[in-house]
């Protein structure tokens, strides 16, 4: 997260680090990439993540794939691990342009009932362009490829789509496709998810309206945020147990 500042489990139960031991050789204490509780055994972050395609090999031989829960500072040792028994990549999922960028996880075992936040649903106003959203990560602060161990929050604003139109218009980069993104960030810049942060939570009125999907770098003036947009999620995921 670029621009933000502490943020605090116990103030947003459902930000969760997904985590593994192969994967990037087991540092930043296996986290490597976000992901946020929508029921007490299901957990969303990016296809992308997941993704053969970024994996370069099959999710089923990640070694360990676990969330780690209620736990701010990652080398530390409150909140909870909890294995992942299933996961279900959005079939609709295109690793090329990045649109419908979802996955589903199913726990090992529940965690609290109190902890999940509520997805925005179709004509939410929580995800209409000049909304305040919180986006929160472990990712890279600075640019600099390096993620942290505590968890960030920073504050962007809900875009209109056609910012995103305009900033990625395809040919030569990825294209903004507003049915399934949504775009987010500040007009000078500043405040941003970065590298690290994918899969993770945006939050605004107190529902999840979008995972931290792709972006041109992070925190440049131009170059806003591009996330899943939640409220074209639950077509994708009527196809999910
Ligand atoms: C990434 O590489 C990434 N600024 C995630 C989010 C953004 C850029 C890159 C958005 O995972």
């Amino acid at each position: 997260v670029i621009g933000g500042q502490p943020a605090h489990v116990k103030d947003s139960p459902w930000v969760v680090a997904l985590s593994s031991r192969n994967r990037f050789g087991g540092t930043r204490a296996g986290q490597f990439c976000g992901a946020v509780l929508v029921r007490p055994t299901k957990v969303l972050t990016a296809a992308h993540c997941l993704s053969r395609e970024a994996l370069g090999i099959d999710v089923s031989q990640v070694h360990d794939l676990r969330i780690i829960a209620g736990r701010d500072e990652l080398t530390g040792s409150g909140g909870r691990e909890v294995a992942v028994k299933e996961t279900w990549i959005n079939p609709g999922y295109n690793p090329t342009t990045n649109s419908g960028d979802l996955a589903v996880l199913t726990l090992a075992d529940a965690l609290p009932g109190e902890s999940v936040i509520p997805m925005a649903t179709a004509g939410d106003r929580a995800d209409e362009p000049g909304s305040a959203a919180l986006v929160y990560g472990w990712g890279d602060t600075s640019g600099s490829g390096d993620y942290v161990t505590s968890l960030r929050s920073a504050q962007v604003r809900v875009l209109p789509d056609s910012t995103c139109e305009r900033a990625y218009p395809g040919g030569r980069g990825a294209a903004y496709e507003a049915s399934t993104m949504l775009c987010a960030g500040e007009p000078h810049g500043g405040h941003d998810a970065c590298q690290g942060d994918s899969g993770g939570p945006l939050v605004a009125g107190g529902r999840l309206i979008g995972l931290v999907s792709w972006g041109n770098g992070c925190g440049m003036a131009g170059s806003p945020g591009v996330y899943t947009r939640i409220s074209a999620a639950a077509g994708w995921m009527a196809g999910s147990s």
